[in-house]
């Protein structure tokens, strides 16, 4: 059986690495004796030249470290301050220096050089995500001519958004030594398929294969989903949370999400604020628990972000707060996944309205965490890769508090029949559609 190599830009350390990728990935790692690569986490001055092994997985692990200079400009520059802001359609956001490129390049060729001992003839190498985007150009310039796949975990971007990158051509060029282009949904094959018109050299021979640059590369559509009999089971089991509850006696309203600017944060607390203005019985009926973990603090679009979602929650509460009851409860650290699991079931609306998502993992977890007799209801913003699949939750425009507003309102008034309706629809698609299905559906693609 040929190995899986699979190379991310975080490696999943850990003596128990848990996580829907690394279980999903684990069987197809084991059974074929494979290894996955990726950085450790540790910004050192003097890093070593070769990846260093991490016994005690049930499959091998290999990772290297970042100098300071390469963490700034690979990870927090050209990743996260250049592509993610494109893929997510806020150009505006991006900050262009010339070094970040310089960077990404520079550590893409690094990580070639040390995995070039470690392959073998017949090995299926599985890239992800948008940190290496010229991983599959290196590897072939060294020789390697064995099957090389990218799924890409966030938005592809449009034309007009591609284009504000300074080298939007060079990008379709290190995509093109990639056998296959793994998409969230439908919309990012598409959004593909026409900037690569316009900004590359590209003849599109059927809906999924490209020659692209002269090479011929497929492109199609893996929703990734989750774990979802391990999350049903996990939110069955959490500890009794019901003291939230009776804290505030109110129904809760959960929103769980890095704090990123793509998530449209600020956006649901605007669309609650219209909520409570215009339908005062909802004071002290229906409390808002919003957990946002910090993220790519270093970056100054997060620290915005951050001083706007604090200011927001600052404001509301100071208006609508009584004696008995906070309208809001903002939390910025993270909480373990069984107490998410938890606090999932017992939330009367899941609000998942990204200004843009490649899938939303938040959306399917909420949904698996429900006690099907007494279903809560999914908001799901209809930017968000999910609501390709997910269309029995309340679809809603994020950029339109009134049209959230007014789904809150819906979706807390919603009769219990057609709450166990619309999450029976949502939770066989769910289980159907977990992400050892997409993980197989993406290497059986890969194989053929
Ligand atoms: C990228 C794409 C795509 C969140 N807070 C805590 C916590 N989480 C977990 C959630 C969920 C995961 O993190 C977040 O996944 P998302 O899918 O919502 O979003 P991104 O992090 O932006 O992920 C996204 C995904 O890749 C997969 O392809 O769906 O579109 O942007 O699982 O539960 N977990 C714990 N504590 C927290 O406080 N333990």
């Amino acid at each position: 059986m040929s190995r899986l190599i699979v190379v991310s830009n975080r490696l999943p350390l850990g003596d128990n690495p848990s996580g829907g990728l690394v279980v999903a990935l684990e069987d197809a790692l084991r059974s074929s004796g494979g290894v996955w690569i990726g950085f450790s986490g540790e910004v050192k001055d003097d890093p070593d030249e070769q990846l260093q092994d991490h016994p005690g997985a049930p499959f091998q692990r290999l990772s290297f470290d970042l100098t300071p200079q390469d963490h700034h400009d690979y990870y927090l520059g050209y990743s996260n301050s250049m592509l993610w802001p494109v893929c997510h359609g806020r150009p505006n956001l991006m900050r262009i220096l010339p070094e970040y490129l310089e960077g990404y390049k520079r550590v893409n060729a690094r990580i070639a050089d040390m995995m070039l001992p470690h392959l073998r003839e017949g090995d299926r190498v599985w890239v992800q995500d948008y940190h290496l985007f010229p991983l599959a150009a290196e590897l072939r310039a060294r020789g390697v001519t064995c099957p090389i796949g990218l799924f890409l975990h966030i938005p592809f971007p449009g034309p007009a958004d591609c284009a504000a990158l300074p080298n939007p051509a060079e990008m379709f060029e290190w995509l093109s030594h990639f056998d296959l282009l793994g998409f969230q949904a439908h919309r990012d094959l598409g959004a593909f398929a026409e900037s690569a018109r316009q900004l590359a050299e590209v003849e599109q021979l059927s809906e999924t294969c490209f020659r692209l640059s002269g090479r011929e590369v497929r492109a199609d559509v893996f929703p990734i989903g989750i774990d979802t009999a391990s999350f049903i089971e996990e939110a069955r089991d959490a500890p009794d949370e019901d003291r939230v509850r009776l804290l505030t006696g109110a129904k809760m309203m959960i929103g769980v999400d890095r704090l990123d600017y793509s998530k449209g944060i600020p956006q649901r607390f605007r669309a609650y604020q219209i909520l409570l203005e215009q339908d005062p019985d909802l004071v002290e009926c229906i409390s808002f628990l919003q957990i946002a973990p910090p993220t790519r603090e270093a970056v100054e679009a997060y620290q915005d972000i951050r001083e706007e979602t604090e200011h927001l929650a600052g404001r509301i509460n100071g208006q609508f707060s009584t004696l008995n009851w906070t309208p809001i409860r903002f939390i910025h650290r993270p909480f373990p996944r069984p107490v998410l699991a938890g606090l999932y079931r017992q939330a009367r609306i899941g609000l998942v309205t990204p200004l843009a998502d490649g899938m939303n993992l938040v959306a399917k977890e909420y949904v698996a965490a429900q006690d099907p007799e007494d279903p809560g209801v999914l908001i799901l913003s209809r930017f968000a890769g999910a609501a390709e699949e997910m269309t029995e939750a309340l679809i809603i425009n994020p950029h339109d508090p009134h049209d959230l507003a007014q789904a809150m309102a819906e979706a807390f008034r919603m009769p219990l029949e057609e709450r166990r309706r619309r999450h029976a629809a949502l939770l066989k698609g769910v289980i159907e559609h977990d992400v050892a299905w997409w993980s197989a559906a993406y290497l059986d693609a890969l194989g053929r």
